[in-house]
C-alpha cells in the first residue's frame, strides 16, 4: 500500500520540544507504541517549524505553492476526492450509555469502540512521522480556555492547526506540570483515507477524541467541531457554561454605542459572511467587527452572558466569496492562507465559482483535472475551504483576546428556508427563544456528505455537534435562562426565503445590516414590532430599507406568515419532538401548545 504521508526528518532544534507534563508524555508514548511511527515530531508553533513543514509538504506534493505576488505565503491542498466534507454518519458519541448520547447522535459502546479503533491504529503510522500538536482553545487569559493535544500523521493538519488554534509553547505553558490537569486527548490518523475505515469518535467522559480515515477539515482539525463543540458542549453542561455553533459580532452605532450579537446558523448558512458584514453606504458611521465566525463559548457573569471565540482562525466556505459578497473575507484570504479543494489557474492563482471577474479560460480543477468554462464539473468543490488567521481580518474586533469575553445583547437563530419562515422575528421571552432554537430547520448543504437541499430540523444549529442527549441540552438552555437577570433577546432570521420565481427575496450579505439594525433597536427598546403568532414581527416601516431597491410586495412576502404553511410547520415541530422519544422538556412542549393556540386566536 502506498504511504500517504512519508516520514520527514527535521534538523536539530525542530520537532524536539517535548512537553514536561508526564501525563502527556505517557499518553504520547502509548499512542506511539500503538501506531509505530518512524519518528515523533513535538511541535512548538515556531516560524522555523512552519517553514520546515511547508518545505517538506511541497516536496511530497501535499501542498502547492501559489503565486507569491497574487497570494503571498499561501498554499493549495487537495484532499482525496472521497473525503471532502464532514461525515455525520460516521461520527459517534461514545458515552457509557446510549441514553447519554441521546436520540440525535450515533452512539457506540466505549470499550468496544476503543478496541476497534486501536486495531485500526495498530501500526497505522509505520513509515510516517507522528506529530504531537499542543494547542489552546480560547483567549490566553480566559478562565474558559482549554488545553488540547492532537496527535496526527498529517502535515496538513499540523499546518491548519497552526492557523485555527493558538498552537505550540503557549499550550505547554498553560498546562504546566500538573499530571491531574484537564486537557483533551486527540488522536488522528489518515490510515489509507478509505471511507469504509472512516470514524470520528468522541469519548466525552474521557475528554478523548479519535478520528481515523479522513484528512478533511471538520473531521480532523480536532480542536474545532470535535473539541470546541461536541466535547465542549458536554463539559459546558457539567460546568455550567455554553458551547455553541455561533458567530460573535460587535456592532457599533455612529454615537459609539456598542452591542455584541451571537448567531447560530447551520453549516454553510452564512455565519462567516454575517460575522464579517460591511454595512451599506446608507448606514454611515455604523461599524461591524468580528469576534468569531463559527463557535462561541459563553458563561454567565453579573446575570449576563459573556462570549469568547475559542478559535484563532477561520475555516470558511470559499465558493461565493467575492468583493461583492464579503470584502473582508477577500482581504483576509489574499495572503497567508491555506486553501483546500479550490481550482488552480495557469498563473498559480486560486479560483472558485462566484469569485469576482470572469472565470479563467483554463484552470486545474479541485481534483487536479483540466478545466475550462465549458466543463460540466465545478472548478472548486462546493465545500472547498480557506483556513486563514483571524488577524488577517481587517474588521477583527479589538476585544477578541479579552479574557472575560464580550457581553451578548442578542442571540439570533437562522436557517436556510425557501418558504414559511419570515426574514426576522423576535421571541417573546427566553423560553420562547429556546423553542425557536429547538425547532429551527434548514436545508442541508455541502458541508456534510449526503443529500443537499433537504429540510431537516437542526436545533440551535447543533444537531451534528451536540455531544450529549439533546433533551438535556434543551434543559441546559432553559436552566441558563433561569440564571440570567439580563438575558439576551432572542431572534430568528431567514436570509434564504424565495419568491414564486425561485429567486431569493432578500439581497442578503451587507444588506443584512438592515435586519441587524432592527435587532439592535429592539435591544435598545426603541424598535417597533407587531405581535404575531410566531413572535414579534417588524412591520415594513420598522425596518430601515432606505436606499435599497426592493418593492413593497417583496417586503410583504419576506415578512408574511402564511397560515397554511405554518400549519404544516407546526405539524413538523410536533413530529420532531415526538421523534425524540420523550426527552423534550415540558417547558418546550408547553411553548409548542401555546404557539398552536396563538394560531387559533
Ligand atoms: P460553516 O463554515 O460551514 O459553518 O458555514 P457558515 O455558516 O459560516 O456559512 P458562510 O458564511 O460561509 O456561507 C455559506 C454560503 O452561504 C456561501 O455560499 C455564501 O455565499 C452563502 N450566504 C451567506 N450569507 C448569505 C446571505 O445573506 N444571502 C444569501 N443568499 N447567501 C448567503
Ligand atoms: C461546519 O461544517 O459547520 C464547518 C466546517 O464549520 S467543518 O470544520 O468542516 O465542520
Ligand atoms: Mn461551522
Amino acid at each position: 500500500m502506498k504511504n500517504l504521508a512519508p516520514a520527514i526528518f527535521p534538523p536539530n532544534g525542530i520537532g524536539d520540544t517535548k512537553p514536561r507534563n508526564q501525563a502527556v508524555l505517557d499518553w504520547a508514548h502509548e499512542i506511539g507504541k500503538l501506531t509505530k511511527p518512524e519518528n515523533i515530531f513535538w511541535c512548538d508553533g515556531s516560524e522555523r517549524e512552519k517553514e520546515f513543514l511547508i518545505a517538506e509538504s511541497l516536496k511530497q506534493n501535499a501542498l502547492i505553492k501559489l503565486n507569491e505576488k497574487k497570494v503571498p505565503r499561501s498554499y493549495l491542498h487537495r484532499s482525496n476526492p472521497n473525503d471532502v466534507a464532514r461525515v455525520e454518519k460516521f461520527t459517534f458519541i461514545c458515552t457509557p450509555t446510549k441514553e447519554e448520547a441521546g436520540p440525535t447522535n450515533n452512539w457506540s459502546e466505549p470499550a468496544e469502540t476503543y478496541s476497534k479503533l486501536y486495531e485500526l491504529l495498530n501500526g497505522a503510522m509505520r513509515g510516517r512521522t507522528m506529530f504531537v500538536v499542543p494547542y489552546i482553545m480560547g483567549p490566553p487569559d480566559s478562565a474558559l480556555t482549554k488545553v488540547g493535544f492532537e496527535i496526527t500523521d498529517s502535515k496538513y493538519v499540523v499546518l491548519s492547526m497552526r492557523i485555527m488554534t493558538r498552537m505550540g509553547k503557549i499550550a505547554l505553558e498553560r498546562l504546566g506540570n500538573d499530571t491531574k490537569a484537564e486537557w483533551n486527548r486527540g488522536v488522528h490518523s489518515l490510515l489509507d483515507v478509505n471511507p469504509d475505515r472512516r470514524f470520528i469518535c468522541h469519548f466525552p467522559q474521557d475528554n478523548t477524541i479519535i478520528s481515523v480515515g479522513s484528512g478533511y477539515g471538520g473531521n480532523v482539525l480536532l480542536s474545532k467541531k470535535c473539541l470546541a463543540l461536541r466535547i465542549g458542549s458536554y463539559l459546558a453542561r457539567k460546568q455550567g457554561w455554553m458551547a455553541e455553533h455561533m458567530l460573535i459580532l460587535g456592532v457599533e452605532s455612529p454615537e459609539g454605542k456598542k452591542h455584541y450579537v451571537a448567531a447560530a446558523f447551520p453549516s454553510a448558512c452564512g455565519k462567516t459572511n454575517f460575522a464579517m458584514l460591511i454595512p451599506p453606504a446608507h448606514f454611515k458611521g455604523w461599524k461591524v467587527t468580528t469576534v468569531g465566525d463559527d463557535i462561541a463559548w459563553m458563561e454567565i457573569r453579573d446575570g449576563r452572558l459573556f462570549a469568547v471565540n475559542p478559535e484563532n482562525g477561520y475555516f470558511g466556505v470559499v465558493p461565493g466569496t467575492s468583493y461583492k459578497s464579503n470584502p473582508n473575507a477577500m482581504k483576509s484570504i489574499g495572503h497567508d492562507t491555506l486553501y483546500t479543494n479550490v481550482a488552480l489557474t495557469d498563473d498559480g492563482d486560486v479560483w472558485w465559482e462566484g469569485r469576482d471577474g470572469d472565470p479563467p479560460g483554463h484552470a486545474i480543477d479541485w481534483i487536479g483535472n483540466d478545466w475550462t468554462p465549458d466543463s460540466k464539473e465545478k472548478a472548486a468543490h462546493p465545500n472547498s475551504r480557506f483556513a486563514t488567521p483571524m488577524r488577517n481580518n481587517p474588521a477583527l474586533d479589538p476585544d477578541v483576546e479579552k479574557a472575560q469575553g464580550v457581553p451578548i445583547s442578542a442571540i439570533i437563530f437562522g436557517g436556510r428556508r425557501s418558504g414559511t419562515v419570515p426574514l426576522v422575528y423576535e421571541a417573546f421571552d427566553w423560553s420562547h427563544g429556546v423553542y425557536l432554537g429547538a425547532t429551527m430547520a434548514s436545508e442541508t448543504t455541502a458541508a456534510a456528505t449526503g443529500e443537499v437541499g433537504k429540510v431537516r430540523r437542526d436545533p440551535m444549529a447543533m444537531l451534528p455537534f451536540c455531544g450529549y442527549n439533546i433533551g438535556d441540552y434543551f434543559r441546559h438552555w432553559i436552566g441558563i435562562g433561569k440564571r440570567l437577570t439580563r438575558p439576551p433577546l432572542i431572534f430568528n432570521v431567514n436570509w434564504f426565503r424565495k419568491g414564486a420565481n425561485g429567486k431569493f427575496l432578500w439581497p442578503g450579505f451587507g444588506e443584512n445590516m438592515r435586519v441587524l439594525k432592527w435587532v439592535i433597536d429592539r435591544c435598545e427598546q426603541r424598535g417597533g414590532a407587531l405581535k404575531s403568532p410566531v413572535g414579534w414581527l417588524p412591520s415594513p416601516h420598522d425596518l430601515d430599507l432606505d436606499g435599497l431597491d426592493i418593492d413593497h410586495q417583496c417586503v410583504a412576502d419576506l415578512l408574511g406568515i402564511d397560515h397554511e404553511e405554518w400549519q404544516k410547520e407546526l405539524a413538523e415541530h410536533k413530529a420532531f419532538f415526538d421523534s425524540l422519544g420523550g426527552v423534550v422538556p415540558n417547558e418546550l412542549q408547553e411553548q409548542r401548545e401555546q404557539l398552536v393556540a396563538r394560531f387559533t386566536e
